[in-house]
């Protein structure tokens, strides 16, 4: 497991399975947009949660790329689910823009819910195709961005499905780190009086 902090916001990466995070607030699903149980992570979570979850998401249904809408966990051991839908790569663009407002909504929901952490899948690097390391880099980014506008969420949880994903996620995080750090401490002073 690897950790970065951006201002309050701490960031992981594990690997494992999104249905299975029992010491967070809110999992999000990479839905879509009908917001019925299909396969990969909405498939995972809609059997893990039971029918209940599919009941509550009607009602809300349908959602467009890039928004988020939150229901109660049901038989998951989260309180909440929190409903993303990712642009399908080659179909909705500009997919960075969709992509980002997928994962700043969804943070900003949880904020409004006074959530203090959130677990998220890689979305839309599934079925909609987006390449994962670009992917990789819009959600830390963004994730970044937001941090400073967050008052309740403190801790965020990228989980990962396979070995390789998480090692690409880990350095694709200690990049946008790195990128957003080049002066962590003041700079010598030259000493000459200048
Ligand atoms: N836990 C963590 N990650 C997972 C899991 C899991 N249980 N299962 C898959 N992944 P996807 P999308 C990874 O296809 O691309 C669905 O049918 C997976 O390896 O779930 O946004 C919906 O109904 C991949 O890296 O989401 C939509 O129609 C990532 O999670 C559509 O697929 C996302 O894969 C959404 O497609």
């Amino acid at each position: 497991m690897t950790a970065r902090t951006f201002g309050r916001l701490r960031i992981e990466c594990v690997r494992g399975d999104i249905a299975n995070q029992p010491d967070v607030d809110a999992v999000v699903n990479a839905a879509n947009a009908a917001l019925r149980p299909g396969s990969g992570v909405a498939g995972a979570l809609h059997r893990a949660a039971g029918p209940g979850l599919d009941e509550e998401c009607r009602a809300l249904a349908p959602i467009a790329p890039g928004e988020a809408v939150i229901t109660g966990g049901h038989d998951l051991p989260n309180p909440w689910v929190i409903h993303c839908l990712g642009p399908v790569y080659g179909r909705d663009r500009p997919e960075p823009a969709l992509l980002a407002a997928s994962y700043r909504n969804a943070l900003q929901l949880a904020d409004e819910r006074g959530l203090e952490s959130v677990a998220f899948p890689a979305l839309s690097t599934g079925v909609f195709g987006y390449p994962m390391a670009q992917a990789a880099e819009v959600a830390f980014q963004t994730m970044a961005d937001t941090a400073d506008a967050l008052h309740s969420v403190t801790r965020v949880r990228f989980v990962l499905f396979s070995e390789a994903d998480l090692t690409l996620h880990e350095r694709v995080l200690g990049a946008v780190q790195a990128s957003r750090c080049l002066y962590p401490e003041p700079p010598p002073r030259s000493g000459r009086g200048v």
